[in-house]
């Protein structure tokens, strides 16, 4: 993409009204613009990196066995009847009356919606177990929406429902799901801690939330340092055995937010100097809470046995949106953001320092097609600006690296290829640049 045809609105001065910094960036680097309150249009930078997230997302469910589905925005009322839930939920509820005054509402989350399904379809055990996953866009009437995209009204949410014969397979499906969320987090660069949670409008007994630490969260949370060591992606175990131990291997250990915390635990299990207790951000969340909507929607199956039960479910939640401020919090300086590799929107800001120069010209022409050509996503500063401002919009738009093309360099053959995350700076030929790059680690 030539920066000259990108549609990249960044803004020189910081937004008065953002309060931390992935707000701040979101709105600098030109990636959302604010619609309404808690109500946000993704523009064009912002757009691909939510899309790169939505992407890891997917394939993670994916490979759990879930299926993707696309459930509607808008429900019907009398749904939530059902499962008692339309008075109980609130003012969090936008409630939306059509035009022959039936009752409608902007759904905050989707239980309902997906047990009528199931129920419409599903009758024998031998269907299970089933999983189905949306990525879709939710509304919840939040009292106070701030921080930008953290604590939205508007936002989109991937959730997985599970639907099991017995609690055994549920809790069996249950672990897939805690394990899967695991490596999506690691792949999206972030250290996700698994904690014990509460489990409010939703319901059961069995609940965890997925939590980043970083300062501007809003929970106080509590835990064992151990967490940040540990390397999820480089674990190896068997996806189709039991996955209990290595859920346990994670639960075990002392993980709290502040309405879990329990002083006298965390001072007796985890030594003096391995104590974290730090602010997170909330990522997701996943809960089993059994029949608890299969009972009151007549989702039941019929048994080996000859009978009929209603099935055992879970439902599993990731902040698609949050993530985009959520990786942005765990990752940026005074300079702007710095994007991991795997949700980076572009891998190669190339800097055309001097254009209108023959030689850069033809030079940067020559490396933009072939790294186009070696499929590198590559965001090409052709504008005629000064050196110092094109480097301080690359430095905020994060790209992981920056490739840089100068008169001066070229006279002896070489260009600049620079790191965002590390700063580092290599003297390289072109050829060296282009292979590095292509090579999928610079
Ligand atoms: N039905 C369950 C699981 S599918 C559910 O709705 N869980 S939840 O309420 O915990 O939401 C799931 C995730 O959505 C949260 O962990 C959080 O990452 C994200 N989320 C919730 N509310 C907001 C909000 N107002 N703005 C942005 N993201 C949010």
């Amino acid at each position: 993409m030539r920066l000259s045809q990108y549609f990249l609105p960044t803004l020189k001065e910081t937004p008065s009204e953002a309060q931390i910094a992935s707000h701040r960036l979101m709105l600098r680097a030109g990636m959302v613009r604010q619609a309404s309150a808690g109500i946000y249009s993704w523009l064009p930078l912002g757009l691909r990196v939510m899309k790169k997230i939505e992407q890891i997302v997917r394939e993670e469910q994916n490979a759990t066995g879930a299926q993707e589905v696309l459930m509607p925005t808008i429900q019907s009322a009398d749904l939530w009847r059902q499962s008692a839930r339309y008075d109980g939920y609130g003012k969090e509820m936008l409630r939306i009356t059509d035009r022959h005054d039936r009752e409608m509402l902007y759904g905050p989350t989707n239980e309902e919606q997906i047990t009528e399904i199931f129920s419409g379809s599903v009758r024998s055990y031998k269907d299970l177990p089933l999983n189905l996953y949306h990525i879709q866009w939710k509304f919840r009437d939040e009292v106070r929406p701030r921080f930008g995209v953290m604590r939205g009204r508007e936002f989109l949410m991937k959730d997985a429902y599970s639907f099991d014969i017995d609690a055994e397979q549920g809790r069996k499906a249950y672990n897939k799901m805690f394990v899967a969320y695991l490596r999506t987090y690691a792949r999206l660069g972030l250290k996700a801690i698994p904690m014990q949670a509460d489990t409010g409008p939703i319901g059961g007994d069995l609940s965890h939330e997925f939590i980043i630490l970083a300062d501007t969260g809003e929970s106080e949370v509590f835990c064992h340092q151990d967490f940040l060591n540990r390397d999820v992606l480089a674990e190896e175990f068997d996806e189709e055995s039991d996955l209990q131990p290595v859920v346990d291997s994670w639960t075990s250990i002392y993980a709290a937010t502040d309405e879990q915390h329990d002083p006298a635990r965390f001072e007796s299990e985890v030594p003096a100097d391995k104590r974290v207790s730090a602010r997170g951000i909330e990522v997701g969340h996943i809960f089993f809470f059994g029949d608890k909507y299969s009972k009151p929607l007549g989702a039941s199956v019929s048994t080996p046995e000859g009978g009929d039960v209603a099935v055992q479910m879970g439902s599993y939640g990731i902040g698609v949106s949050r993530l985009v401020g959520g990786i942005i919090e765990a990752s940026h300086d005074d300079k702007g953001i710095i994007w991991p590799d795997s949700v980076a929107p572009f891998k190669v800001g190339l800097i055309n320092l001097r254009a209108g120069d023959v030689a850069c010209e033809a030079a940067c022409e020559e490396i933009y097609a072939k790294l186009e050509k070696a499929g590198v996503e590559t965001l090409y500063d052709d504008r005629d600006d000064r050196a110092g401002a094109k480097f301080a919009r690359m430095d905020l738009i994060g790209l992981p690296w920056q490739l840089i093309v100068g008169p001066r360099g070229l006279k002896n053959g070489v260009v600049e290829l620079k790191s965002r995350r590390t700063e580092e700076r290599d003297e390289i030929s072109i050829d060296e640049a282009l292979s590095r790059l292509s090579a999928g680690q610079a």
